[in-house]
């Protein structure tokens, strides 16, 4: 990593990058390597491969423990865990989302032949807004479901309030939220049942995986058999189902990172503090910020980028990308905008302005345990020269 100190230090003009290797939003933390090749070993040695294996139910069981909550339900991943749950709850007809969130929460209704019906957030959360929710209820509405994004809590008593007076199922997308609270309680009891992601750019990983958890019986009971083809025993199914179930390497790797978690949400706590020292100082520029009485797991250091001033968000993008800091702009443009959905609801940004600002205005920096040392002052760094030497730009050909 070199030091920027002037505009002309950047790749921007022909300089080599700052990072010789590209930095990720999404490098996977791998735990030991050690204890994850033991564990393959064991595997080998039992020849058991998949379906309800010991290393998945080591993990359910060290899951439910962590979280406090009575069913950790592992499955292959997220999108297929949410797709169970949505089925478990026998949801149908329409179900309001936040359209401010990774495509799969819409696509794991709308696959199953479910209306996604978006609703706008609040854009100092950007988690749903309550009284919007209350706007897109129609009678065809059997359910919500609140998203915790960045590992912030969506605003679950609000939304349990309004599930209640109109007789809905509530769950929640916690795919980000792991390890994360809402009231000084650890995610993953609020509504009816929560679903998490351990996708390989999660803070926990699996490989691929992910889990719903319920303190429901028989939520539960009804989405073991789902992941499993509705096998009761052998030649017995009593359920429509699908193959969701985890495979014993991406439960022994699930296991590995478990035990490392504490340490890779410190890590990744340490790198948000030091992005912090340094981005607060930068006029045009403000983190996201977590609740300091709640647990956050640090997995997202998200910016936004003020319209005011006078670069545009995606040219701060493109300038970073050629430093090899892969900066992400999720959620753009919010899952309206995306073509499945826009085809089918062509108006509905009429009522989605918070998730249109919001997504046109948002950064997701480079962290995790494995970012070099000093790498997020650097990266603030070369921001504070980009914004300070602004008028340096054709202002007009840098909004691309
Ligand atoms: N709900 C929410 C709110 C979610 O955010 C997600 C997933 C889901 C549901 C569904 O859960 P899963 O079915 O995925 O378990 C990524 C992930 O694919 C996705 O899991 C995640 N959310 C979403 C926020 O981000 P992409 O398209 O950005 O991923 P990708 O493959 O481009 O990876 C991101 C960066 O990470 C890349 O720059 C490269 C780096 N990377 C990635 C992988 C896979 C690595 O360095 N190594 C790797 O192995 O969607």
């Amino acid at each position: 990593m070199k030091s920027i100190g002037r505009l002309h230090d950047l790749a921007l003009y022909g300089a080599p990058p700052a990072f010789s290797e590209p930095l990720h939003v999404g490098y996977p933390s791998i735990g030991n390597k050690d204890d994850f090749l033991r564990r393959i070993d064991d595997m080998f040695e039992r020849r058991f491969f998949t379906n309800d294996g010991p290393f998945v139910r080591e993990l359910e069981q060290r899951i439910a423990e962590r979280l406090g909550v009575k069913h950790c339900v592992a499955v292959a991943n997220g999108t297929l865990a949410l797709e169970i749950a949505i089925r478990a709850l026998g949801l149908q007809g329409e179900v309001i989302v936040p359209s401010y969130t990774f495509i799969a929460t819409a696509h794991a209704l709308w696959w199953q032949g479910i209306t996604p019906v978006f609703a706008d957030i609040n854009p100092a959360t950007h988690n749903l807004d309550p009284a919007a929710v209350r706007r897109m209820i129609t009678p065809r509405t059997t359910g919500i479901i609140g998203v915790h994004l960045w590992g912030r809590p969506a605003p679950v008593r609000e939304l349990q309030q309004i599930a209640d007076e109109h007789g809905l199922e509530l769950m929640f997308d916690a795919a980000h939220a792991f390890s994360c609270s809402y009231g000084n309680e650890l995610i993953g009891r609020f509504g009816r049942l929560e679903v998490f992601s351990f996708h390989a750019t999660k803070i926990f990983n699996s490989f691929e995986g992910g889990a719903v958890t319920t303190d429901d019986d028989e939520l539960a009971a009804a989405m073991r058999l789902m992941r499993n083809f509705g096998f009761s025993g052998y030649d017995n199914v009593i359920y429509p189902g699908t193959n969701g179930k985890l495979t014993e390497i991406c439960a022994a790797m699930g296991l590995t990172n478990l035990d490392a978690v504490d340490d890779i949400i410190a890590a990744n706590r340490s790198n948000y503090e030091e992005y912090r020292a340094a981005i607060d100082s930068i006029p045009g520029l403000s983190l996201v910020r977590f609740d300091p009485d709640e647990q956050n797991n640090y997995q997202y250091v998200v910016i936004e980028v003020s319209r005011k001033i006078g670069l545009s968000r995606d040219f701060i993008v493109n300038a970073l990308h050629r430093e090899n800091i892969l900066v992400r702009r999720y959620f753009w443009p919010g899952c309206h905008r995306m073509k499945p959905y826009r085809d089918l609801f062509p108006h509905a940004g009429l009522v989605l302005p918070n998730t249109k600002e919001v997504a046109e205005k948002v950064i997701v920096l480079p962290t995790g345990p494995s970012l070099p040392e000093g790498a997020a002052t650097a990266i603030s760094n070369i921001l504070r020269v980009l914004l300070s030497e602004k008028d340096a730009y054709e202002i007009g050909h840098s909004h691309e």
